[in-house]
């Protein structure tokens, strides 16, 4: 290290300035990694990273309110950006810092990069304990932070400043990987932020990490393409991996060549345009009967960028032929290999580029594609059904969706998480590009949904940011209200309050369960009401729609379906984030469509409903499937 140039700082202005001259490359355009840090101080991190981002202002710091709406955020922000781009996250230590860990767990899950940095308690140790501190009687190398070690894709703790030498090189292969990436988590002890280090200058030089297009093992196409040409009856799975590659303009061209059609997942939904002929919308327990009934009888499943969800294969129930294989192209082995897949690893996009060439004159029977496109329409029809329901005294969910989709602009983002309202957009949403339907449904967390649509509108501000959510996850986490404000990041936030889980209460039903614990009501003589209560109820004394105008938001209050239409023309000329409240029934729901999910059933109880839907739950359970 002699005769290197060397820059006395503090291992926090270390971190900060490292990371605000990363860069990513791919497909030869460069850019800046880090867009910035959301934070919040205390003491665990005011004197270190807080003072570091104050003196290099550059980086630019946004305020959040809550820990873990700042991660949702965070790893919003990335998945718009293709993973090209993301946030670093700061917290105190105790508190602020765990509650990021249900945000790392969302985004890894999801496979999102976020760079998490929540302070942790002295290395030097002699003050313990230190407020928030969490202590041990077998080691005093125990802190909260620890938690986030199942939920990072890398874990580390920064005890000695020279560590962030070895250690945020680290953080960012991982940061930068498709494969690996997710929540990386560098606990930096509050004493060692603010100790200074002699950093050899050439640690803060401009790095460019390159994002490659790994192309699949020869042999491996080879046997791909034999086992497409034989196939007769192929299904797509497209997932999110085909919009992080950037492969849609490829899938849609691959469609087109070889007839087969696609089924799409939560995070793949988007891929394809909703009407194009071959796109047979969703698939799965959320899926369309399109979709289903192709993937019923497939005999071969191509699987791109996806995890195969319970979701997405229905709980293994969605492939019946008996001879059903699977070839997966995913950048990561782990996916790819899954249902005994022959594996194609690499990119989606370099991936279909060779296939397209070795299938050169490969299409599926003509039967085939009209079944198909037949199944397209007749999916396109059920939609419009929905959409035209006009039901009174409150609207179903469905109109609602269909009102936000045609009246909202083609080029918008709709954000959603949680709740009903997942699984029916799923259904009934009609994207028109890659980031229409932006769907957190790997961790499916209820509080993303504002959050998250702050983010979105971070990472695309020339687009219109519909955030839907349901009353339960609105009373979750609204906070981030306050932040679209004061950055002046407008949203608009539909919000269907249909007192209480409307979600949990179907599926408390179909459980013979009653909607226990569901409803949103005072309790009757030391119980919360269920269903059968009907309405005879007493509502709580909520005003949602107060709420979100307290935080700073303009507010639409509508009763009736046409009030809805009236205030989403409305809101395309407010000048900042927009809430339409709405109320919308309990019941009047989207049916499932030939398919399932499983969600165990008391094997004992004293309750005869519970009985009989566990014995029709036994019956399904024997159509789930291993794939050997
Ligand atoms: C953080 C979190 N807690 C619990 C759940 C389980 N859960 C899924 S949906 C749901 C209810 C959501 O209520 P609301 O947002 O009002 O949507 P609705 O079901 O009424 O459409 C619950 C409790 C979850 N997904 N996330
Ligand atoms: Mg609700």
């Amino acid at each position: 290290m002699s005769n290197q140039t060397i820059r006395n700082m503090t291992m926090a202005q270390a971190v900060i300035a490292f990371l605000k001259n990363q860069y990513i490359e791919r497909d030869g355009i460069e850019q800046l990694f880090f867009a910035g840090c959301f934070g919040i101080f205390g003491h665990g991190n005011i004197g270190g990273i807080g003072q570091a981002l104050q003196q290099m202002p550059e980086f630019r710091y946004y305020q959040a309110r809550n820990e873990q709406a700042m991660v949702h955020a965070a790893m919003a922000f990335a998945k718009v950006k293709n993973r090209l781009q993301a946030f670093a996250c700061t917290s105190s230590i105790g508190p602020g810092a765990t509650n990021m860990v249900t945000g790392a767990a969302t985004a890894t899950i999801n496979r999102l990069p976020v760079l998490l940095l929540p302070g942790d308690i002295f290395a030097r140790r002699n003050v313990a304990p230190v407020l928030q501190q969490l202590e041990s009687e077998h080691s005093q190398d125990v802190s909260v932070n620890d938690c986030f070690r199942p939920v990072s894709r890398y874990w580390d703790r920064i005890m000695r400043p020279e560590q962030l030498l070895t250690s945020l090189p680290e953080a960012m292969r991982v940061l930068t990987s498709p494969v690996e990436t997710g929540a990386v988590t560098l606990a930096l002890p509050q004493d060692v932020q603010a100790t200074a280090y002699a950093y050899p200058e050439a640690f803060f030089s401009k790095r460019v990490w390159h994002m490659p297009r790994n192309r699949p093992d020869r042999r491996a196409l080879e046997l791909a393409t034999a086992k497409i040409r034989a196939s007769r009856q192929p299904l797509i799975v497209a997932g999110g991996g085909v919009i992080y590659s950037e492969a849609t303009e490829l899938l849609q061209r691959f469609v087109e060549r070889t007839g087969i059609a696609v089924g799409e997942t939560m995070a793949g939904k988007g891929s394809l345009r909703y009407d194009h002929p071959l796109n047979l919308g969703a698939i799965g327990a959320t899926g369309t009967f399109a979709a289903n009934r192709i993937a019923r009888d497939a005999d071969l499943v191509i699987g791109i960028g996806t995890r195969y969800s319970d979701f997405t294969t229905a709980s293994k129930t969605a492939f019946q032929h008996p001879e059903v294989q699977f070839i997966n192209i995913n950048v990561a082995e782990f996916d790819a290999a899954k249902h005994h897949a022959l594996s194609l690893v690499g990119d989606a996009r370099a991936t279909l580029e060779e296939l397209l060439l070795s299938l050169d004159g490969c299409h599926v029977d003509e039967s085939y594609r009209s079944q198909a496109e037949q199944l397209h329409n007749a999916w396109d029809a059920e939609v419009e059904r929905i959409y035209a329901i006009r039901h009174t005294p409150l609207p179903s969910q469905g109109e609602l969706i269909g009102a936000v989709n045609e009246l909202g602009d083609p080029g918008a983002i709709m954000v959603c998480a949680a709740g009903s309202l997942p699984g029916d957009l799923h259904k009934l949403w009609r994207a028109r590009h890659p980031k229409n339907y932006h769907m957190e449904y790997g961790y499916s967390c209820m509080g993303y949904e504002i959050a998250g649509g702050l983010g979105a509108k971070m990472a695309a501000p020339d687009r219109d940011v519909y955030v839907m959510v349901g009353d339960g996850s609105y009373l979750m986490m609204n906070s981030e209200i306050v932040t679209s404000i004061q950055e002046n990041y407008k949203l608009i936030i539909v919000l269907l309050d249909n007192q209480g889980f409307k979600s949990i209460g179907s599926l408390s039903r179909s459980l013979g369960q009653d909607g226990f614990g569901t409803r949103y009501a005072y309790p009757h003589s030391g119980i919360l009401p269920g269903d059968s209560a009907g309405t005879d109820v007493r509502a709580l004394p909520v005003n949602l729609a107060a709420n979100a105008r307290s935080l700073g938001a303009h507010v639409i209050e509508c009763k009736a379906y046409e009030d809805f239409v009236a205030a989403l023309k409305a809101v395309q000329t407010t000048d900042r984030t927009s809430v339409i409240y709405i109320q919308n029934d309990r019941y009047e729901g989207v049916p499932g469509y030939e398919s399932w999910w499983d969600v165990p059933i008391a094997e004992v109880s004293e309750m005869p409903q519970v009985q009989a839907a566990r014995s029709e739950w036994e019956i399904m359970r024997t159509s789930e499937r291993y794939f050997l």
